[in-house]
């Protein structure tokens, strides 16, 4: 498939994800999101998907936001369905099975951080810079920022945060748990590729279980989470890997996970 805002690599099976738009410090127009939509379908039909990566083309940003030129364009309608895409990109980015990890190699606002935001985890570049700045231009986050933030981070300091649009450095977004690890530039994408090829070594099965008992169970009260748990358990009981893994266990050698769901 061939993209022109965004770039897309694979290797033993990590997909790595690039915002290719360095001169509008990779701003989300329609045109991007679309591809990025057509990209996340390749991958919601690859099996030998493991991990996905996500960061930023260039050195000074992840995505610094929705595009504001092409928003300033906008009627109310028309505005209104481009934040119903970003939604629905952002939405699809988070319930993909596979886990995503955002690589934030410099500035992440506005839009940028909500993409980041629906990522499983982030690793950030010490330089990076997060933040929700749509208050300054009289406007709110409308890609999922107002309600995964304070999910993250706690109510009232998602509050403080989109109520004054303030930059968070990647230091204090680590403090705070929205990043869960800093790094200097040019090894960042050295450690998440190591996290990745940890995380692709494992069954997939399980990979898929745990991610969704997470998810899903943080949508509900404690009860269902469990339920949800055991029944994602079971799935995983029943799965070709988890009998390669304990096999392998018993055996005290290296499990070889197939992925597959059915023995
Ligand atoms: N959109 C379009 N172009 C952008 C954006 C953006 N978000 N950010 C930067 N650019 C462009 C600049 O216009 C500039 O272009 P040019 O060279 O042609 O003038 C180029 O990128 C470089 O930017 P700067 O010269 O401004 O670089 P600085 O280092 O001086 O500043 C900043 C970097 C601080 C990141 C600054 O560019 C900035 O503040 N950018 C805007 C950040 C922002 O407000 N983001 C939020 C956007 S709104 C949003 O994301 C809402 C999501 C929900 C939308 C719902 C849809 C309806």
């Amino acid at each position: 498939m061939a993209f022109t805002h965004i770039a897309v690599e694979a290797q033993a099976g990590i997909i790595t994800i690039t915002f290719n738009r360095p001169k509008a410090l990779n701003a989300l127009n329609r045109a991007l999101l679309l591809e990025l939509n057509d990209a996340l379908s390749s991958i919601e039909q690859d099996d030998s998907a493991r991990v996905v990566i996500l960061t930023g083309a260039g050195d000074k940003a992840f995505v610094a936001g929705a595009d504001i030129t092409e928003l300033a364009a906008c009627n109310t309608l028309q505005a209104k369905r481009f934040a119903k895409l970003g939604q629905q990109t952002i939405s699809r980015l988070q319930a993909l099975e596979i886990p995503v990890i955002a690589a934030v190699n410099g500035f992440a606002l506005g839009g940028g951080s909500e993409i980041a935001l629906a990522c499983d985890f982030i690793y950030a570049a010490e330089t990076a810079n997060f933040g929700l700045p749509e208050i300054t231009l009289g406007l709110i986050p409308g890609f999922g920022g107002t309600q995964r933030l304070p999910r993250l981070v706690g109510i009232n300091r998602a509050k403080e945060l989109i109520f004054t649009g303030r930059m968070v450095p990647a230091a204090e977004a680590h403090a705070m748990g929205w990043v869960n690890a800093v790094c200097p530039l040019d090894e960042l994408l050295v450690a998440v590729g190591k996290t990745a090829a940890a995380i692709a070594s494992k069954g997939r099965v399980a990979l898929r279980a745990a991610k969704q008992a997470i998810n899903n169970g943080l949508n509900a009260d404690l009860a269902t989470g469990l339920n949800l748990e055991l029944d994602a358990f079971a799935i995983c009981m029943a799965s070709p890997d988890a009998k390669e893994g304990t096999t392998a266990f018993l055996e005290k050698r290296k499990a070889d996970f197939s992925g597959d769901w059915e023995g």
